[in-house]
């Protein structure tokens, strides 16, 4: 992507981290360890931390987001530090952007996490699906914050200097003509992907109906970035599924067959990682993850058991999926890197979260893999429905079906169809409810 470039250049640039704790709030991840968080993530992005500060405050402040001292205070540490960037840990609204960016001046490059994020992601997005709902989300981004920063376009559209006031990039920043320029190209971009998207969706969906034909179980792989989740459907696939150690490694959906213990088959799809305060607009992005997570029969939840965090991680894929309108279909709890774990017991998920079963696996060493194909084995079979069918002659094809995906009890050939007793898996109820009889 042609503006990304414009953001981060090749070589690895200094970034300072600034994280604000709101007092009275109990966040998720204390305000060191989201930091610790957002490190990360800057590293993935290409960058190097030199440094960090972190204030408590009463509110946000609606200009500057920190105090006014302490924007001081940074502005010092930037300079010391040399660093190019600073990343806000929780998302600025336009007029902080355009308030900070003042206040640091031209040479200071001001993100936040979402624009962080959102750069990961468009660096690691290799479907032509992927990438383009991942452009789309930087200008629905950018739009309100359209600053000096975008001068750069109108030139890319042929403006040129001129039209924003002779004063020049640096001296007096665009004028207002020229603003309006970058946001009419911005708009009528985003009216172009958006219509591109939907062209490529609908050939997805082409693609989704054939599946729905073969009514395989759909297991979606869900967790935290980084649990090892892809590490997981290679392990079990024996494919070359792209694993790193990176947040956002995966970013669109790979699915792929795998063989219970019965012999019967499932499809797998590894999908996008969570992270707390991750903005829903954002994970609105990833419709087709969210799509197969949402056609999903069965749940499997990923946890990097080794993270201190690993709890607060349950309960921010729990929120998001809430946030996305997941059905409430059965999970089972992987506990993931068992063997990077102490020995110590595993932790205690609260009370009101529910799941069908919990297994401790590693997926690199392959421990636990068996006991897992059975857990799933034995959720679907439990999502059955007890169910009297008479289904007429001429489909064939149906009883061949129940046949092969159902456990049948009874079969009698009567007048008008072959009448069975059957427990048929949950997700196949609804090809058969029209031949159901009364019990
Ligand atoms: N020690 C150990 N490392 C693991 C295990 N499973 C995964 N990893 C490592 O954890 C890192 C992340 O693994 P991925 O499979 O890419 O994680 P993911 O959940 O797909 O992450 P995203 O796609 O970024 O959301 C990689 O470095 C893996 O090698 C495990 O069981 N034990
Ligand atoms: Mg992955």
């Amino acid at each position: 992507m042609a503006e990304r470039d414009y953001f981060y250049s090749e070589a690895r640039e200094q970034a300072f981290l600034v994280g604000v704790g709101l007092r009275g709030s109990r966040p998720l991840l204390s305000v060191a360890d989201s930091l610790s968080e957002l490190a990360l993530l800057a590293d993935t992005a290409g960058m190097d931390i030199v440094g960090q500060t972190a204030q408590n405050v009463a509110r946000i402040d609606p200009a500057t987001f920190v105090g006014s001292g302490k924007v001081e205070e940074i502005r010092t540490d930037l300079l010391a530090t040399g660093a190019q960037v600073v990343i806000f840990d929780d998302e600025l609204s336009p007029r902080h952007q355009r308030e900070l960016e003042r206040r640091f001046g031209e040479a200071i490059k001001v993100l936040d996490r979402s624009a962080l994020i959102l750069d990961i992601f468009a660096q690691h997005a290799s479907t032509r699906e992927g990438a383009l709902q991942v452009e789309l989300a930087q200008y629905e981004y950018r739009l309100p914050r359209l600053t000096r920063a975008w001068t750069h376009l109108a030139r890319q559209a042929g403006g040129g200097a001129g039209r924003g006031g002779t004063g020049g990039v640096g001296l007096r920043g665009p004028g207002e003509t020229q603003l309006e320029v970058d946001r009419r190209d911005i708009r009528r971009r985003i009216d172009k992907l958006k219509t591109d998207l939907e062209l490529v969706r609908l050939h997805r969906g082409r693609h989704r109906a054939q599946r729905d034909r073969a009514k395989i179980p759909l297991i979606a792989l869900v967790g935290y970035t980084n649990a090892g989740k892809s590490t997981l459907l290679r392990a079990l696939t024996g494919s070359n599924i792209y694993v790193a150690d990176q947040l956002f490694a995966t970013l669109d959906p790979t699915t792929r067959r795998v063989a219970l213990p019965s012999g019967r088959h499932i499809l797998m799809t590894d999908t996008v990682g969570f992270i707390q305060k991750l903005p829903t607009t954002l994970v609105a992005a990833f419709r087709a993850t969210l799509e197969e997570i949402r056609e999903a029969d069965l749940l499997l939840e990923v946890v990097d058991v080794s993270q201190a965090n690993a709890l607060q991680h349950i309960e921010t894929v729990e929120d998001t999926l809430a946030e996305i309108d997941v059905p409430p279909v059965p999970r089972i709890l992987v506990w993931n890197k068992v063997d990077l774990h102490d020995g110590a017991d595993l932790p205690q998920p609260s009370a009101d979260y529910q799941c069908a079963a919990q297994v401790a696996i590693s997926a690199s060493t392959g421990a636990g893999l068996d006991a897992l194909l059975e857990a799933i084995e034995a959720t679907l079979a439990a999502q059955l429905y007890a169910l009297k069918l008479c289904i007429p002659y001429q489909r064939g094809d149906l009883v061949s079906l129940l046949h092969e995906t159902a456990t049948v009890e009874t079969q009698t050939h009567q007048e008008d169809g072959i009448v069975l007793t059957a427990h048929v898996p949950a997700y196949l109820f609804e090809r058969f409810k029209d031949y159901r009889l009364p019990e």
